[in-house]
């Protein structure tokens, strides 16, 4: 097929299916909120207002940011703190992920037991808060040094001040941006929440804590409220691309099976009779 007619029969197929209501706008999502600090600042009060972080080039302290040329600091003893552009009282009817890239040092596992937490909350649908999604983060104990373990245990609870090594843990031993992310939806009624640590990229699960609160009833249940970095080991911590996307919004609404089955059907038709 020529590629000319291939992409009229692709138009008409988009063409059918927007007649036929399938699909309202593009195929691919979009993120609502994101402060990747690109512009040297920490934004305004619902961005980066607490603490604050320092904002810092690419390459500070010998770290290449995660993306762009700048990426933020938060010092030892600074509790650093964001609303993902707002808080939220509307639960999104596909639910919504909040995420951040953290810089986690393998240096910092010169320290035994040190431990540091970043929170995700929600909120009711009153705007107050609901409840802290929590990834429990520490170096190894003394004990597991003495086995030769060094590296940075990750868990996740709804516990500040919890043990990261008491629920299903993850150990890493390779200093890297990972993505810390909260995706939360409607599971039978209920929020859910899965915890999540990703590679840099966001390609491999390295984790999953998924937690579900039988009272947290989407009908009572708001959006996001904040992210926190409650404590931290006595060094710094770089971060950088905190993201909250919410689904769905016009644009990702994406066609369900049988809706695809009939675009092919469609499309199938359509390729008929062009070769007629
Ligand atoms: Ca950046
Ligand atoms: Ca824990
Ligand atoms: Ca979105």
């Amino acid at each position: 097929m020529a590629m000319k007619e291939a992409a009229r029969i692709g138009l008409r197929v988009v063409a059918v299916a927007l007649a036929l209501g399938i699909v309202t706008a593009a195929w691919a999502g979009t993120v609502d909120w994101s402060w990747g600090f690109e512009d040297g600042t920490i934004g305004g009060a619902n961005d980066w207002d607490y603490g604050p972080p320092a904002v810092v080039p690419s390459n500070t302290g010998g770290i290449p940011a995660h993306s762009g040329s700048f990426m933020a600091a938060a010092e030892y003893g600074t509790s650093i703190f964001s609303r993902y552009g707002g808080y939220s009282s509307v639960w999104p009817a596909g639910g919504f992920r909040m995420e951040l890239a953290m810089y986690l040092d393998m240096a910092w596992t010169a320290y035994n037991d040190m431990r540091f937490e970043w929170i995700s909350a929600i909120c009711n649908n009153a705007g107050n808060h609901r409840r802290d999604f929590v990834f429990n983060m520490g170096t190894q104990t003394a004990a597991d040094a003495a086995l030769g373990n060094y590296g940075i245990y990750i868990d996740g609870g709804n516990n500040a001040g919890g043990d990261p090594r008491d629920n299903n843990p993850i150990f890493l031993t390779a200093g890297d941006w990972y993505l810390l992310r909260c995706t939360f939806y409607d599971d039978g009624g209920v929020v859910a929440c899965d915890m999540q640590v990703l590679d840099t990229t966001g390609t491999t699960v390295l984790g999953t804590w998924t937690r579900k609160d039988a009272s947290d009833l989407v009908s009572l249940i708001g959006g996001n409220r904040y992210g926190w970095l409650y404590a931290h080991p006595q060094d710094v911590i770089y971060f950088d691309d905190s993201i909250l996307d919410i689904y769905p919004y016009p644009e990702e609404i994406i066609p369900e099976p049988m809706s695809l089955s009939l675009l092919v059907l469609a499309a199938t038709g359509l390729v008929r009779r062009n070769r007629k």
